[in-house]
C-alpha cells in the first residue's frame, strides 16, 4: 500500500469510528502517522526501535487513556498515537469534499465576478465608521465600508486581480502579505510602485500557487495603525486532511482612542481599545459549532506593538499552520495558549469534545478591558471627589482611619474600578443576537477587550439557538447543557 493510501485508510477507518463515538487507540502504533518504512527514494531509515517503543509505551498505558471521544474528555495517548488528544480526529463532515468556507464573525466577504478568466475583486480604500461596542462609534481607515476589511477568500491555482479604488484623503496602496509574487505587484509605496493618489484607481494581478492565512494591508504604517487590513485565504487545491467542519477567523487588533475622541492616536504607544473583527468583548459574536464537530479557527494579530497570548477555555488545540502556511503534522504543537506577535497568524484545530459556553481570549490583563483611562478621580472611581481635594490645597484633609476613606483606595484597577455603562437598548444589541441565545444571564460580564466564546452546543439545542424561532429564555441552554452531563455522565463511562 502507498502512502497515500494507507493515509486514506487511516482516514476512513477513522471517519467510521468516529461515527460511533469513540476513536480507539489501541491500535495507535500502527495507524498513527508514523513515517513509512525507509524505500529507495527515501535513504534516511527511521531511528532504531521506533515503533517498538511506540507499541511498548502504548501497551503500558490504561486503555482507557488510549480512547478518544469526540464527544466527551479523552487522552487518545500514546502522544506519537494520532487520536493524541484528538490530533488527526477527523471532523463530521467527512474526507475529499471541497474546504470549508471561512467564517469571520462580524465581518464579510469580499466579492468578486470573473472576468475572462480571472477572479477580479474591487477594493475600496474609505473612511469607515465602526461601532466597537454598541453606542461607541470610531472613525477609522478600512475597506468598503468595513474595519478591519472584508474577507477575501480565493483558492490555490486562481489568478486574482484586485483593482482599488484610493476614496482616501490621502495616496495609499496594497500590499498582499506573504505572497510570493512578481516585485511590481507587492504594494511598497516608492519602492515597488508610486503610491495611488486619492480619487484614482490602481490595478493588481497575479497567480496564487500558496494557501494558507494570509492578509491584505496598507503599505503606510499610520493607515495600518488607522485599521486597513483585512485577511486574504487561499484555500488549498485539495483540502487538509483531517477535514474540518468549522473554519473561523480572528482578527486582533488594538487603538488608542481617548476618552473624548472617536479617532485613534496612531502615535501613541499604549492602547485603550481592543477589537477581534472590529468589535470589542461582549460585541465580539460568538463562534457556535455542534457538539464533535472539527474545528479551524485562525487568528491574526495585526496590533500595531502588543503581542497577544490567546487561550482558550476547556479543549487543547493544535497548532496547524501559521501565517507562512500549513505546518507539517510531525510539527504541530498542543497547547492552551498561543503567543501570536504582531503581523502573525496561528491556525488552531481541535475536536469541539465539550459542551457548553467557552471563552477564548487574550491573556493580557490590559487587554482583557476597553476604553482604558488612567485614574483621574471621578472619571472613573464613582465615590471619590477630586474637587475636594482641590478646593484645599493648601491643607490637604489628612487620611482618615476608616478603611472608607480615599485615601486607603489602591491607585490602579483593582477597586471599585467602574464597567462601561451601557443603556438598556445597548444591552439589548448585545443580547439580541441569534448567536448568544440562551447564554446565562450575565454572560457579558466576564467577556471584555479581547475575548470572544466559543459555543459546542449538542445538535438538538444548536438548532433550537440557530435554526429555530422558539423564544428561548436566558440561561436555558447553558442549563440544560448541565443537566445533562449530571446525568449521563455514568452512563457514557460506563
Ligand atoms: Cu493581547
Amino acid at each position: 500500500m502507498t502512502d497515500d493510501n494507507s493515509r486514506r485508510e487511516f482516514l476512513r477507518r477513522g471517519a467510521v469510528a468516529a461515527a460511533a463515538g469513540i476513536v480507539s487507540g489501541g491500535t495507535a502504533a500502527a495507524a498513527n502517522g508514523q513515517d513509512p518504512p525507509p524505500t529507495a527514494e527515501s535513504p534516511t531509515p527511521p531511528p532504531e526501535n521506533a515503533n517498538t517503543a511506540t507499541a511498548e509505551q502504548s501497551e503500558r498505558l490504561p486503555e482507557k487513556f488510549q480512547e478518544y471521544s469526540r464527544y466527551r474528555p479523552s487522552y487518545g495517548g500514546p502522544p506519537e498515537s494520532d487520536n493524541y488528544m484528538g490530533k488527526l480526529v477527523p471532523g463530521l463532515r467527512g474526507s475529499g469534499l471541497p474546504p470549508v468556507p471561512v467564517e469571520a464573525p462580524d465581518l464579510g466577504k469580499l466579492p468578486w465576478k470573473m472576468v475572462d478568466g480571472v477572479k477580479e475583486f474591487h477594493i475600496y480604500c474609505e473612511h469607515v465608521r465602526r461601532e466597537l461596542l454598541p453606542g461607541n462609534w470610531m472613525d477609522f481607515f478600512g475597506y468598503n465600508g468595513s474595519m478591519p476589511g472584508p474577507t477575501i477568500e480565493a483558492e490555490q491555482g486562481d489568478r486574482v486581480r484586485f483593482v482599488v479604488h484610493n476614496h482616501l484623503p490621502e495616496p495609499t496602496s496594497v500590499h498582499w502579505h506573504g505572497l510570493e509574487l512578481p516585485v511590481e505587484e507587492d504594494g511598497v509605496p516608492g519602492l515597488t510602485q508610486n503610491p495611488i493618489p486619492p480619487g484614482e484607481t490602481y490595478v493588481y494581478e497575479y497567480d496564487l500557487h500558496q494557501a494558507g492565512t494570509f492578509f491584505y494591508h496598507s503599505h503606510m504604517p499610520m493607515q495600518e495603525a488607522f485599521g486597513m487590513v483585512g485577511f486574504f485565504i487561499i484555500h488549498p487545491a485539495v483540502a487538509f486532511d483531517p477535514p474540518v467542519d468549522r473554519d473561523f477567523l480572528l482578527l486582533f487588533q488594538n487603538f488608542r482612542i481617548d476618552p473624548n475622541q472617536t479617532i485613534p492616536d496612531s502615535m501613541a504607544m499604549e492602547w485603550s481599545w481592543h477589537t477581534i473583527n472590529g468589535r470589542s468583548g461582549p460585541y465580539t459574536t460568538p463562534m457556535v459549532c455542534r457538539h464533535g464537530e472539527r474545528v479551524r479557527i485562525r487568528i491574526l494579530d495585526f496590533s500595531p506593538m502588543q503581542h497577544h497570548p490567546v487561550h482558550i477555555h476547556g479543549h487543547t488545540f493544535w497548532v496547524t499552520g501559521h501565517e507562512g502556511t500549513r505546518i507539517p503534522k510531525s510539527a504541530w504543537i498542543p497547547r492552551n495558549t498561543e503567543l501570536i506577535a504582531v503581523a502573525q497568524a496561528s491556525d488552531f484545530e481541535f475536536i469541539a469534545f465539550n459542551p457548553g459556553d467557552w471563552i477564548m481570549h487574550c491573556h493580557m490583563v490590559h487587554h482583557m478591558m476597553n476604553h482604558m483611562v488612567r485614574q483621574v478621580g471621578p472619571r472613573i472611581r464613582e465615590d471619590v471627589d477630586v474637587a475636594r481635594y482641590r478646593g484645599n490645597l493648601d491643607s490637604r484633609p489628612q487620611v482618615k482611619f476608616p478603611h472608607t476613606d480615599p485615601g486607603y483606595q489602591v491607585p490602579g484597577y483593582p477597586q471599585m474600578m467602574q464597567g462601561q455603562e451601557m443603556t438598556p437598548a445597548e444591552m439589548q444589541k448585545i443580547n439580541n443576537r441569534r448567536e448568544t441565545r440562551g447564554m446565562r444571564p450575565m454572560w457579558h460580564m466576564g467577556v471584555k477587550g479581547l475575548m470572544t466564546v466559543v459555543r459546542v452546543l449538542p445538535d438538538d439545542l444548536y438548532d433550537l439557538v440557530m435554526h429555530s424561532d422558539e423564544k428561548l429564555q436566558p440561561g436555558q441552554v447553558f442549563e440544560e447543557i448541565k443537566r445533562r452531563r449530571g446525568k449521563t455522565e455514568g452512563k457514557e463511562q460506563a
